[in-house]
């Protein structure tokens, strides 16, 4: 019955209907037809906002690709892109081109503050600069910058709802805000009035912070709703001076930042056991947090290093993982003997690891094969 009824309606495409209705029909046809996008539509909304981070060496590359799998990995509606240095590997660029939806080539833009950045200790702090090309994305309506040494721990596209500039405060000092994580509109207008206003004023702290803190100087009482809550730009540096609060609110955590000198990509792993190892500078000097370090090094382990021994070259790489050992046994056949044994890892359960941590006893001790893995990589990532 339905079938005969429906068999009895002629199918019309949209210039019949047109013509069988009087004019004022087409105002209703034609928006059926193409929908005029409206600026709360999802579509929307994904298209023209952003997540936007940073890679002036083949380092922070790896940090960026984490950090681009981390947003992916937390189901993110926004575009991912990153800016490139020159000095990154064409390989490297491959890589974050798998994982980015656009790879920007910009120049480094150093401060030239070289005083500062002296008396910061922190003479890398200069490239930073190349942070204020962000402003020129005006593809985008909305963006986050999110530094290379910062990793996603859930969706973080709320952070869209913000406006320029929202930023979390800094853990050294909370009047100023934290420029790891921050929201901002691209504009060609504010980008070149950031340019000019670093020629004049400089940065007082030699990098990109000090900058964007004197240029949005009213960040700190002029608008609550651009204090983003700590917990979209935790520190482990701020985590160790203030346990329990960390103990308090450090579940609710959604971004991790890795802030100091030490990386993540400064230790390495053992794949096989699941731990993160050693490190080339002292121990006293890393105060990352255990957990979030294991976090960050088992996303680059499962989510990136097989994009990497793609890029490299899968035999290149896939040699690299036996390389320590065959090198291992050659020396044991030079010398005629085998080669004095390490004292064994000792076994740290997860517990003791955070105790020791919280107790400042810091130590990633001990060799094995992915730091093995780690080393090769590295080697092709110079
Ligand atoms: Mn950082």
């Amino acid at each position: 019955m339905t079938r005969k009824m429906w068999g009895l309606i002629p199918v019309l495409d949209c210039s019949q209907l047109l013509k069988l209705c009087p004019s004022q029909c087409k105002l209703s046809i034609l928006p059926i037809t193409t929908p005029a996008p409206r600026a709360d539509s999802p579509q929307r909304t994904m298209s023209d906002q952003a997540f936007v981070t940073l890679a002036t060496t083949d380092s922070y590359a790896k940090g960026a690709m984490v950090l681009g799998q981390s947003l992916r990995k937390h189901n993110t509606t926004r575009k991912l892109v990153v800016l490139v240095g020159p000095h990154v590997a064409e390989p490297c660029r491959e890589v974050l081109g798998s994982i980015f939806d656009e790879v920007c080539s910009v120049d480094v833009m150093d401060s030239g503050d070289a005083v500062h950045l002296a008396l910061m200790k922190r003479p890398d702090l200069g490239v930073t600069f190349t942070k204020l090309h962000c402003w020129t994305l005006t593809q985008y309506s909305k963006c986050v910058f999110m530094d290379a040494d910062t990793l996603v721990l859930s969706n973080v596209d709320e952070l869209f709802e913000r406006e320029e500039l929202s930023a979390a405060p800094d853990p050294g000092w909370p009047d100023c805000f934290n420029s790891g994580v921050f929201v901002f509109s691209p504009s060609k207008e504010t980008h070149e009035k950031l340019l000019t206003f670093c020629g004049e004023n400089g940065s007082f702290d030699g990098g990109d912070q000090g900058v964007l803190n004197s240029f949005f100087n009213t960040w700190a009482t002029a608008d609550i709703s651009k204090h983003l809550p700590f917990i979209y730009n935790l520190s482990s540096i701020a985590i160790y001076s203030y346990l329990p609060a960390f103990k308090q609110y450090g579940h609710n955590a959604k971004v991790v930042h890795f802030l100091g000198k030490v990386k993540p990509w400064n230790h390495s792993y053992d794949i096989q056991k699941g731990e993160v190892r050693g490190h080339s500078q002292p121990p006293e000097l890393c105060q990352l947090h255990p957990d979030y370090l294991l976090l960050w090094w088992q996303l680059y382990a499962k989510s990136v290093v097989p994009l990497l021994q793609r890029a490299y070259g899968e035999t290149s790489l896939s040699s690299g993982f036996f390389d320590a050992n065959e090198n291992q046994d050659k020396h044991e056949d030079v010398s005629g003997q085998a080669a004095p044994l390490a004292p064994p890892p000792q076994k740290v359960s997860s517990e003791e690891r955070k105790q020791r941590w919280e107790a400042g006893q810091i130590d990633y001790l001990g060799d094995d094969s992915f730091a093995n893995i780690a080393r090769k990589l590295d080697s092709f990532l110079k």
